[in-house]
């Protein structure tokens, strides 16, 4: 699946005008206020950017994976909560029922995702089971054609503008084998959200609780139809999320770091431009090198992705997207740290976008598996080929 290669070439130039042109200058507003506003969502929703990772055939516009890192990294050039409106439609709060949906699921839900008008997110971590995600405790008990949901679920990206979840819940034994995913109308009765969560950085995106007390839904919204396979369509999601967090981390790493070398340019002490003090460039030159080793992994890691089917998962390829993760969100942390070093005091006053990006970057290294997460799992594969 790929957009073809004049269309996509449209679309990119589209996307990175719209971040220059409406999203950059909305920055100070977003976070003064805490909110997208509205006619911003509404224009996501014309450019069909809630619909890029869906196929053709339900609306979309079907990108490959290669072509959706590339959209991301100019997405991660601005506050990473506009793309947080659309980002779990178009990644993991979708992506399970694209990849091992059943065709009525898929025919039934992905249409409205595409579109906007169906918001998704993705619910998998609870209070006591965040890294050991095989441990979650929220459970769904057969009755009927009715499953029962009882737990919580905590930092839930999206969920108070979400209209439906991928909601991972225990239908079996103790686990990873059971665990089922399930589709969960957020109109479901039993159903509440707690209240926002008040966090470091990111204003704008919204995560709280998802709180299930006797919350029925159909059997039939098992994703794929058979129980006991949803952790492993959770960790398959994770993978293709993994790296688009990864192609983020790469553009907040290049919006930083070309604010830097802006300020190094201008900012001048003991006479002339600070870039031109050999400690400042060393940053500066640091940066670049380490932004463009992130930046070439994450393409490369996207192009063996496409090279196999989307509801395949290679322990290889996992691997590899771990690296991109781990590498490219560390990276990041450095890119953003000496972003603010190289602006001095003005990177500790709010005016200036890096002290932004500093808090924002932060949550890049813990979310969708922790860095020591992405280090477990390249170093298990290691393990399991030597
Ligand atoms: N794709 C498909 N299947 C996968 C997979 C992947 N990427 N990773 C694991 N699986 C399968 C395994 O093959 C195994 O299947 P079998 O039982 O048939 O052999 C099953 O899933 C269990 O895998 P594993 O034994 O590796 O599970 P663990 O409990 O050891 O968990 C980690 C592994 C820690 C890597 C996993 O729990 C994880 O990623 N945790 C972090 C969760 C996370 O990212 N949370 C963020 C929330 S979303 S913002």
């Amino acid at each position: 699946m790929a957009l073809d290669a004049e269309s996509f070439d449209l679309l990119l130039s589209t996307v990175q005008r719209f971040v220059r042109e409406r999203l950059m200058p909305a920055e100070n507003h977003l976070e003064e206020h805490d909110e997208v506003p509205a006619d911003l969502i509404e224009d996501m929703k014309e450019m069909g950017l809630f619909g890029l990772t869906i196929p053709e055939a339900y609306g979309g516009i079907g990108l490959s994976v290669s072509q959706e890192v590339q959209v991301n990294y100019e997405l991660g050039q601005t506050a990473p909560a506009f793309r947080s409106v659309f980002g779990t439609n178009i990644g993991i709060g979708s992506q399970g029922i694209l990849m091992d949906g059943t065709p009525e699921q898929k025919a039934r839900y992905l249409p409205r995702v595409a579109s906007g008008e169906l918001v998704m997110s993705f619910a998998l971590t609870e209070p006591d089971a965040g890294t050991d995600a095989a441990a979650l405790k929220t459970r769904a008990e057969r009755e009927g054609d009715h499953y029962v949901l009882n737990g919580t679920k905590r930092f839930i990206t999206n969920a108070p503008r979400a209209g439906a979840f991928t909601l991972m819940a225990r239908t079996g034994g103790p686990g990873a084998g059971g665990v089922s995913a399930f589709i969960v109308p957020a109109d479901t009765p039993g159903l509440t959200l707690g209240k926002t969560d008040k966090k470091m950085g990111q204003r704008g995106t919204k995560t709280c609780d998802v709180i299930l007390e006797n919350a029925r839904v159909p059997a039939a919204n098992i994703i794929g139809g058979e129980p006991g396979q949803g952790f492993k369509t959770a960790m398959k999601v994770l993978d293709r999320g993994r790296l688009n967090i990864s192609a983020v981390a790469c553009g907040m790493a290049a919006r930083v770091l070309a604010e830097s070398a802006r300020y190094a340019h201008d900012r001048k002490q003991f006479g002339k431009p600070i870039g031109e003090f050999q400690l400042v460039a060393a940053m500066l030159a640091d940066s670049q090198a380490e932004l463009l080793a992130g930046w070439s992994l994450v393409q490369a890691v996207a192009q063996r992705f496409d090279g196999k089917p989307a509801e395949v998962s290679d322990p290889d390829i996992s691997m590899r997207v771990s690296c991109a993760k781990l590498f490219a969100t560390e990276m990041l942390g450095r890119v953003a740290d000496r972003g603010v070093q190289v602006h001095g005091g003005a990177g500790y006053i709010n005016e200036y976008p890096v002290e932004r990006f500093y808090r924002d970057a932060r949550l890049l290294r813990l979310y969708e598996g922790t860095s020591q997460v992405q280090q477990l799992i390249i170093g298990r594969e290691l393990l399991r080929t030597a």
